[in-house]
């Protein structure tokens, strides 16, 4: 009997799914690393609701949460083919593809979370934006990624001299793979999702991200030590494939574009209700947080990083421009 009702119920289910996907007439495969209900699939979700709402039901998004289309680097690429339609990510990982987004991959880049809000709902943004068209992708909003810090399961990190010898996991990109050694470390880039069993088996001894992430990914369990010395504010991206976006008429991209937009403040809201909650529950959970920490070394520590990276007149403008920014 309770199979009978099981089988009943899914069979329902199916039927409910499929009739909502009939009326769709084109359907938007959406990536993100993240589990369901954290702020960047919530955010996209709402982006899909106002889409199918003001397009009558035509145009639907369906979020794939919890990397299930795969690691950020690989679905960026599966992305520009046109396999996956819509994409969230961090920006750290298309800095070896998209130059402009190195910039505000730098550490510190931004003086605080404020900052990077005025810089990159400007004309900064803008250019950001449309930097990526050129590689096959077009960039539609800006998401928070709040600011990353330092953990590990080592010991308390105070100062520079703590992360000296550390094994520390970064997001693959060669600037991260920089700051790091910057910082006396070993970077160890890999993906987001190999993270917590590297942590656990020995291969890495920490590695840096938000409070949000820190919670959810489940890495304060493994990695109980965490110093807010915030030495990144990546912010994070929603692209689509130029290749779905192309089969769109000039009304429906406009429509996606908005809709991306206007997902933007609710995410902000979600974001800094998921900051607090996650900071709440990490620490509940016993993780010792290192808030008192001198950043000054930390900063002046970042040059060679800049002088490594910011090579072209572009990014140096663009660097000169995101400073002069209030
Ligand atoms: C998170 C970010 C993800 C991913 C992850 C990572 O903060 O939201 O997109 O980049 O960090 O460290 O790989």
């Amino acid at each position: 009997m309770k199979l009978l009702k099981t089988l009943a119920a899914s069979l329902l289910a199916t039927a409910a799914l499929t009739s909502a996907s009939l009326a769709c007439e084109v359907t938007l495969k959406s990536s993100d690393t993240h589990p369901d209900g954290y702020p960047t699939v919530e955010a996209v979700k709402q982006m899909g609701k106002l889409l199918e709402e003001r397009t009558d039901g035509r145009i639907c998004v369906e979020v794939f949460h919890s990397a299930q289309l795969g690691e950020e680097k690989d679905t960026i690429e599966q992305t520009k083919f046109g396999v996956i339609d819509l994409n969230r990510v961090s920006m750290g990982p298309f800095n070896n593809l998209v130059e402009e987004t190195k910039v505000v991959s730098l550490p510190y880049i931004f003086k605080g979370v404020d900052h990077m809000h005025t810089v990159m709902d400007g004309p900064i943004g803008d250019e950001i934006l449309a930097a990526f068209e050129p590689h096959g992708y077009v960039g539609l909003a800006f998401y928070d990624g709040g600011s990353r810090s330092f953990y590990n399961k080592v010991k308390p990190i105070k100062s520079i001299e703590d992360l000296e010898g550390m094994k520390v996991r970064v997001m693959q990109s060669d600037i991260f793979v920089d700051m790091m050694s910057a910082l006396g470390a070993n970077a160890t880039p890999m993906p987001y999702g190999e993270v917590y069993s590297s942590i656990q088996t020995g291969v890495i001894d920490g590695a840096e991200n938000n409070w949000p992430s820190y919670e959810s990914s489940g890495h304060f369990e493994v990695a109980g030590y965490y110093t807010l010395d915030e030495h990144l504010i990546v912010p994070e991206v929603l692209v689509m494939s130029k290749k779905s976006w192309d089969n769109l008429s000039p009304e429906d991209q406009a429509a996606v574009r908005q809709a991306a937009k206007d997902s933007v403040p609710f995410m902000r809201e979600q974001w800094q209700a998921r900051e607090k909650a996650s900071e709440e529950k990490v620490r509940a959970a016993g993780v010792e947080v290192v808030t008192e920490i001198d950043k000054e070394p930390f900063m002046a520590a970042m040059d060679s990083v800049y002088e490594k990276h910011v090579t072209s007149e572009n990014l140096k403008d663009l660097v000169a421009r995101i400073r002069a920014t209030d």
